[in-house]
């Protein structure tokens, strides 16, 4: 008999996500349903506003990507408007940019999305001395390995079991049977775990230098940047400087060699491998590092054949609401969509709980409406977007920097170039993406340098608005999670139309009009699930998207929704 798993919320992400799905007698799952439980509106409360304001307003979408929104709200005015930022304000959004990157992808591997592959108990039965030699296997440099070190580690967490609890390593499904490194793996990575929170540190001190505060910078305005006195300041550009090195040197020793020990302890790990889900590919070029050059290119592959890569077409991009909580259903082009919301709840079902008894759930409506999260489409066709996504295309282009590093991530794995598409492969794209960033982003600073040192100190350009004038421009781009794109109509000097067509909207997409599945849905079908009441195998692939569902819904709940309510039926 087929039997429902649900998992509400997933934690360890931004937001609120669950995911129902339905397994057979197997433990094989046959139909998945991922949806937001919350909806905010900031699209709606851009209307009206003057569009010079609206940027600043748009970056509280999140509290991840926050310098996503604010760079994509105001790069969007400026193409309505039809101005072209400075140089020198360019190559300091893509210096705040590679802050923001090299900040958010460790965080996800290691404070979000590193339990569902380390088990941080067996890591206190490791010998420290095996686990100091096994680190020289994955990298000449081990970062934070030495056995004294690791002793300390294992210290510092066992306080945490003698207190009873195990503190922010809490609630994961330890000694499940899909983890597969030894005690001494688990140990290197819990040491980079507890790294990665003074790293973490760094990074956004990274985004300060320029943006005055991290989250949620404030150095940008329509026209170019504020931070001039920072930018004419060596000693400001010496400190920025000094802290990439540091992040740098982090995802060059740590989370490069725990990339390299996880493709290989993972290798044969069936829930991890050919499960690409939308094979549907989409990127966009970002992070300009000079006049004229950019660190990845755009593209979209359809049907995952590398073959082709084909070039973005924005008019076929749409976003519709068969599935979700919206009134417009209708595919509508983002300078046209709509937002106004349509909530129609959860369905009422009868089930058998864990424990055998009849009770009341509350489930997903499947035929009707069940998240807050819009259906994106191109061409009518569902898309994937990410590092996977930005990795595989720029690949396929032949991209002189990621090419390099994906070649030499697959010869130290020994891992064949089609588990690239895959959990572990979208997994492995995020930190290949972290490096190539981290290798090459300070060629944006010594542009830089260069063009001040030419004597261009121009930092904002100058423009109008002409209050009689109709205006439309958009920003596309990509930003950690994948492509974003803010969309604006301006009419009477305000906004008249304001709409965010996001990463984890593109990924976390409901069933459309036709049942077409979005990434998230698409890739746990199939899934084996060992043990439906510890589902980490599910977990595991929705993390590596690393959804953030503020993002995807623009939102935040006012009414206090259930949280850690965690049920499996019968
Ligand atoms: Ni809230 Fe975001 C990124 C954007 S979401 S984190 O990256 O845009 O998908
Ligand atoms: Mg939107």
């Amino acid at each position: 008999m087929s039997q429902r798993i649900v998992v509400d919320p997933i934690t360890r992400i931004e937001g609120h996500l669950r995911v129902e799905v339905i397994i057979d007698d197997n433990g094989i799952v046959t139909d998945a349903y991922t949806g937001s439980t919350l909806w905010r509106g900031l699209e709606t409360i851009a209307k009206g506003r003057d569009p010079r304001d609206v940027p600043l307003l748009m970056q509280r979408i999140c509290g991840v990507c926050t310098f996503s929104h604010y760079k994509a709200g105001t790069i969007a005015v400026e193409n309505a408007l039809g101005i072209t930022p400075p140089l020198n304000a360019t190559l300091t959004r893509t210096l705040m940019s590679c802050a923001l990157f090299m900040h958010d992808h460790p965080v996800h591997f290691y404070q979000l999305h590193a339990l569902d592959f380390v088990d941080i108990v067996s890591a206190l039965s490791a010998d420290p001395f095996k686990a100091q030699d096994e680190a020289f296997k994955y990298t000449d440099f081990p970062y934070a390995c030495g056995a004294d070190h690791l002793k300390g580690v294992q210290a510092k967490v066992k306080a945490f079991v003698d207190k009873g609890n195990l503190g922010p390593f809490a609630n994961a499904y330890y000694g499940h049977s899909t983890y597969h490194f030894t005690p001494e793996q688990n140990l290197i990575a819990l040491s980079h775990y507890l790294e990665c929170l003074r790293i973490q540190r760094v990074a956004a001190q990274m985004m300060a230098v320029f943006g005055a505060k991290q989250p949620h910078p404030q150095s940008l305005c329509v026209g170019g940047v504020t931070c001039v006195m920072d930018i004419l300041n060596p000693v400001r550009l010496g400190e920025y400087m000094t802290k990439f090195q540091e992040v740098a040197d982090f995802i060059n020793r740590a989370y490069y060699a725990d990339l390299v020990m996880a493709g290989k302890a993972y290798a044969n790990e069936p829930s991890v491998l050919n499960d690409v889900g939308v094979a549907n590919l989409w990127t966009h070029q970002e992070f300009q590092v000079s006049k004229n050059e950019f660190l990845f290119e755009s593209g979209i592959i359809m049907n995952g054949d590398l073959s082709k890569v084909l070039d973005l077409d924005e008019s076929k991009l749409t976003e519709e609401a068969t599935h979700a909580w919206y009134k417009n259903d209708k595919a509508l082009h983002p300078y046209d969509g709509e937002q106004e919301p349509n909530y129609t709840g959860f369905k009422d079902e009868k089930t058998i709980n864990a424990q055998g008894e009849m009770v009341d759930t509350k489930v997903f409506d499947t035929k009707g409406k069940y998240s807050w999260i819009k259906a994106p489409r191109y061409d009518g066709k569902p898309l994937q977007v990410g590092p996977l996504a930005n990795i595989v295309v720029n690949y396929a282009k032949g991209n002189k920097y990621v090419v390099p590093v994906v070649d030499k991530f697959l010869a130290d794995t020994g891992l064949p170039l089609s588990a690239v598409l895959s959990t572990l492969g979208r997994t492995a794209c995020r930190m290949i993406e972290a490096k190539v960033i981290a290798d090459n982003g300070l060629m944006a600073l010594n542009s830089l340098a260069e063009n001040i040192k030419s004597g261009d100190t121009t930092t904002a350009a100058k423009y109008k608005i002409d209050k009689n004038k109709e205006y439309k421009g958009r920003y596309i781009g990509h930003v950690p999670r994948g492509a974003l794109s803010h969309w604006t109509r301006i009419k009477n000097g305000v906004v008249e139309n304001w709409q965010a067509v996001v990463p984890s909207t593109l990924n976390a997409s409901p069933k459309d009009k036709d049942g077409i599945m979005g990434s998230y849905e698409a890739c746990l079908i199939g899934l084996k699930v060992a043990d439906p009441t510890r589902p980490l195998e599910i977990i595991r692939k929705i993390h590596s998207y690393d959804p953030c569902i503020a993002c995807a819904v623009h939102v935040m709940d006012t009414k206090g929704n259930k949280l850690g309510n965690y049920k499996v039926s019968i």
